[in-house]
């Protein structure tokens, strides 16, 4: 192993190099070469020139390979990251079990706290101490496997003070042991020093989230299946009825002709552009999926098309490799050679992709790939892409797959539409592509726990717009888990419901009518919420920094926000602390910075940081909290879809730092289009209270974008009771506004100002 240091500096060894990174910079460290020993004790072992895994023999046309580099990380203790693991957000220390695994895989009912592989693969650790964050990038797409050991680990905080009392305490130390079976070494270390630094260190090298369609931030109602027509047209009014806002329904693999990709079961869906065309009308949209696997059929224009371009995947021998999935025999089309890609977007054109609308969107399953019969129901190491073998790029198929979707809903509306693509597999730089979540979990609780933690190490390694099945994939959620589901689900990135096929149906109003009211109110906090959820997408995608992050990230010092796996922030200034455990009367949350205020959304009640706070719940508590010294625009008016509040004013919600001070942003664009980066079509606004004067000033000069929207009402939170409230705007103008001031939580409610949201304003308090 490499060398060590107190100032937090990396080293890292191989068998074959040995470097050591300081805080100035890389210096080689010498080389030392394999000797001719080791090479003599390397014995020919089972399964290294050909290996049989069950009835699949991996044929290592290459023979055994592998590569493998140790990181010495003096002065850490905290590593997180690698995902995908449904395991906690700080990753656990390995010696003495299995090590964590990165191997893209479909697999059936996982389990929680475990760190076998799961459907991405991102190989990216960050560590973190009160000192400094860094990073490493192993990029590798073969199957890899960390192993976490620490010096610390096991230990009991009391341990550790023993062992300081006694003088016997070392350097906390943590020391990672990347292995991968194929490859070169190919590392980046990122360097930090802070998270916020780490996040565009990484950007810098995968890109950032892409911007979705505003509505994609919006709830999504999903299940395998939606029968047919009627019943989406049953569901979609299900909504209306029932006062639910939603902006997509989803249609899984039943919905094709016998699982025939880009085509439509002619009984059950036979007019797809009316059904289109009935959720267009409503502003609502719909996700179909296409997986990657395409039935052998000789009368399927797709897999004739691509049999006869050559662009299937082949298997060892040379011939297309052929696997089980859902539609039967499936051959699996290579998506790593950029022709395929290129013909795989292009039947996403409208005169392609029959039946399809231009509010219709992609889902990506399966692409890990799923072969039902293959190794680990995945595709056999020794197939061949081009004239590299499966083994070696595993991981990034499913990351091809939705690259190659994401281009196609693109290019269907030359160029001018954000597209909006689900993947289950992903690897580094999926997020450029669009969402994942965090497949088929199941309606147990200690599955609700978990998506907390999976969607944070995800966000920490550039992928932000991630969830999980709200309800749970497997079996059947008792009312009190989905509706703590829902809850938790609305302030989680990607907010869809989904459902197997053999559970019961579980639509928002099947539950009775007080399910249906705190389900409907966890939506709808939602919606009035997506201005804020929009501007925090803006800047992951300008920037790379994760819309849903852990505490630490904004209290790097703060050592009690480490391990936190119940709560989480969104950007700086909200903090969720979602209710997750079954018949809770009460939750603790976290609410930290010393000297800082926190005000409950709800109920507007000041707390202050740093503390553990303990709540009383009831099943209609969501606690969510806004930092003081923040501002965050909301929607009040909840309607049918998130366009449908396109036009509508604006509620500011400004929390006064104890300073009284306070600082937030609005971001406005088409809310789909490229425009806002093309033709730098947006608003984008700095709002500032300062010397009891809230102002609105421009961060985007040049813009000629507008807006109908306006500001309808400002709330102020921690405030003193004014004389008067004066509006000003830059033609001169001022009028005073109404306004009402509850004493007893000192809320000050500023009534129409009236003013543009696009516009210069002032309101000054005397
Ligand atoms: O397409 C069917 C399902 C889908 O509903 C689910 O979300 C995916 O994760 N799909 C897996 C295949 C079958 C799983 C048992």
């Amino acid at each position: 192993m490499g060398g060590r240091d107190r100032d937090g500096s990396i080293s890292f060894s191989t068998r074959t190099s040995r470097v050591m990174w300081s805080r100035t910079g890389l210096m080689a460290d010498g080389v030392t070469h394999v000797s001719e020993k080791a090479k003599e004790d390397e014995k020919v072992e089972d399964g290294m020139w050909e290996e049989t895994f069950k009835s699949h023999t991996d044929s290592k046309p290459n023979g055994p390979s592998s590569i493998s580099l140790d990181f010495s990380l003096p002065g850490v203790e905290n590593v997180y990251g690698i995902p995908e693991h449904a395991d906690s957000l700080k990753l656990k220390a390995t010696d003495g079990g299995d090590p964590y695994r990165l191997f893209n895989l479909d697999v059936f009912q996982y389990e929680v706290f475990n760190p076998m592989a799961l459907y991405g693969a991102i190989p990216v650790m960050l560590s973190h101490s009160a000192q400094r964050t860094m990073g490493i990038f192993w990029l590798n797409a073969a199957e890899t496997w960390v192993d976490i050991s620490s010096n610390t680990a096991g230990k009991t905080v009391f341990g550790q003070m023993l062992d300081y009392v006694q003088g016997s305490s070392e350097t906390p130390q943590t020391d990672v042991r990347w292995i991968s079976e194929s490859g070169i070494i190919d590392v980046f270390i990122m360097l930090g020093p802070t998270p916020t630094d780490v996040f565009s260190q990484y950007a810098s090298l995968t890109g950032t989230q892409a911007f979705p369609p505003l509505s994609a931030l919006a709830y999504h109602q999903c299940r395998w299946n939606y029968n047919d027509q009627e019943d989406v047209a049953a569901v979609d009014q299900g909504f209306d009825d029932h006062d639910i806002p939603y902006d997509f329904i989803w249609l899984d693999i039943e919905h094709t002709d016998g699982k025939r990709y880009f085509t439509w079961d002619p009984h059950k869906f036979p007019q797809p552009k009316d059904m289109l065309q009935g959720l267009l009308d409503k502003r609502r949209k719909m996700v179909t999926i296409v997986d990657p696997h395409i039935k052998v059929d000789s009368s399927y224009k797709i897999h004739n098309e691509i049999r006869s371009k050559g662009f299937y995947v082949k298997s060892k021998d040379g011939g297309d490799y052929e696997g089980w999935c859902w539609p039967g025999n499936s051959g699996y089309p290579d998506f790593t050679n950029p022709e395929m890609r290129a013909w795989w977007a292009s039947m996403f054109a409208y005169d392609q992709y029959e039946g399809s609308m231009e509010n219709m969107y992609t889902w990506n399953d399966m692409n890990e790939p799923s072969v039902f019969n293959g190794p680990e129901v995945t595709m056999h190491k020794d197939a061949l892409h081009g004239n590299w073998e499966n083994r070696d790029l595993h991981n990034l198929y499913g990351f091809y797959v939705q690259r190659a979707t994401a281009e196609g809903l693109i290019e269907r509306s030359g160029g001018v539409e954000r597209p909006f693509v689900l993947a289950r597999a992903f690897f580094a730089g999926s997020q450029r592509y669009g969402a994942v979540w965090t497949g088929d979990n199941a309606a147990e609780w200690d599955h609700l726990k978990i998506s907390i933690p999976m969607c944070l190490s995800l966000g920490l390694v550039g992928v932000s717009f991630c969830g999980a099945d709200v309800g749970g994939f497997f079996k059947s959620p008792s009312t009190e888990l989905l509706v703590r589901w829902y809850q938790t689900g609305a302030y989680q990135p990607f907010f869809r419901a989904h459902a197997h096929l053999d559970t019961p149906r579980r639509e928002p109003w099947l539950f009775g009518p007080e399910n249906t009211a705190l389900i409907r109110e966890a939506v709808r906090q939602r919606y009035a919420l997506l201005p804020y959820w929009y501007q925090l997408f803006y800047h992951a995608h300008h920037s790379g920094q994760p819309v849903m992050r852990p505490l630490w990230v904004e209290y790097p010092q703060d050592t009690a926000t480490f391990s936190m796996d119940d709560q989480f922030l969104l950007g700086r200034d909200l903090l969720v602390h979602p209710v997750t455990e079954e018949g809770a009367r009460g939750v603790t949350a976290y609410l930290p910075g010393k000297g800082e205020v926190w005000f409950d959304v709800h109920t507007f009640q000041k707390h202050n940081g740093a503390q553990n706070l303990y709540i009383p719940v009831t099943i209609s508590s969501i606690p969510v909290f806004q930092r003081g010294g923040s501002i965050i625009p909301r929607k009040a008016r909840v309607r049918r879809s998130s366009s449908c509040m396109e036009h509508d004013p604006y509620t500011l919600f400004v929390a006064l730092s104890p300073k009284r001070f306070a600082q937030g942003e609005l971001y406005i664009d088409d809310g789909h289009t490229f425009n806002f980066d093309k033709q730098k079509q947006f608003i984008h606004r700095r709002f500032s209270f300062a010397n009891n004067a809230l102002s609105s000033r421009n961060l985007a000069p040049g813009s000629q974008f507008t807006t109908f929207s306006w500001i309808e009402k400002i709330v102020i939170l921690g405030a003193s009771k004014p004389s008067k409230a004066t509006l000003k705007t830059p033609d001169g103008k001022e009028s005073l506004l109404e306004f009402e001031f509850d004493t007893s939580m000192s809320v000050l409610t500023l009534r129409k100002p009236g003013v543009n949201a696009g516009l210069d304003w002032t309101v000054v308090l005397q």
